[in-house]
């Protein structure tokens, strides 16, 4: 088994130019309520070092955490937030691909997808984004506990080809369970040492 992530949370920043000089990092985007936060905290073994939502739009900030000795880990605000207002979803849209585009130190892009309702219209979008800009990214596949064992195998193909990847470029996980912990564990410290 790996062992968990050295996680110490480090600043939450609202601009790309006050985050900390801390390569290599990776960011872990998606909508909101996909479970960032709770696989953030999974890869610690932490129970709440990153605040998970009791409402949807809980993370509003690029949220650090230093991943001792390996670089940082940055928790981003979900999109697709219904209720917000116009405005602040356009200042999320604005923050965040400023950061994807713009960060240096910036590894790899952790892009959740929800295991259970597969990917939204946003999704699709925001991975249509990543791809024409050329930003190094992964799919991983959120609350694999909520599958239904008989409908996994047919759930992984079809979520896989609906973001047009084969089944094995999508990581599946389950933050309450700790499936595919170990993988993703792998993943990070290998996408940590690419920076
Ligand atoms: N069953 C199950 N529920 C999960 C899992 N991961 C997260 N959740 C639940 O999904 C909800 C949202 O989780 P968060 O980690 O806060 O999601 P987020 O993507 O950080 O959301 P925002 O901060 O709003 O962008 C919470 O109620 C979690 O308990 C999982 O692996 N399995
Ligand atoms: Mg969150």
């Amino acid at each position: 088994m790996s062992s968990p992530l050295q996680l110490r949370f480090l600043t939450s920043a609202d601009d790309v130019r006050r985050l900390p000089d801390t390569p290599p990092e990776l960011a872990f985007i998606g909508r909101s309520n996909v479970g960032k936060s709770s696989l953030v905290n999974a890869l610690g073994n932490r129970k709440d070092l990153a605040r998970v939502a009791k409402a949807p739009g809980r993370t509003q900030l690029l949220n650090c955490f230093a991943v001792d000795g390996l670089g940082t880990l940055v928790d981003c605000p979900g999109y697709g937030y219904a209720a917000a207002p116009a405005r602040v979803r356009d200042a999320w849209q604005r923050m965040v691909e400023t950061y994807l585009l713009e960060r240096e130190q910036l590894t790899m892009v952790v892009m959740l997808v929800d295991g259970e309702i597969g990917p939204t219209k946003l999704d699709l979008q925001m991975l249509a984004w990543l791809r024409a800009n050329a930003v190094p990214h992964s799919v991983v596949a959120t609350k694999h506990d909520k599958l239904k064992a008989a409908q996994r195998g047919k759930r992984q193909r079809d979520l896989a080809a609906a973001c047009d990847l084969a089944p094995d470029d999508v990581t599946w996980v389950s933050a309450a369970k700790g499936t595919g912990k170990d993988r993703l564990l792998s993943l990070v410290r290998t996408w940590l040492a690419l920076g």
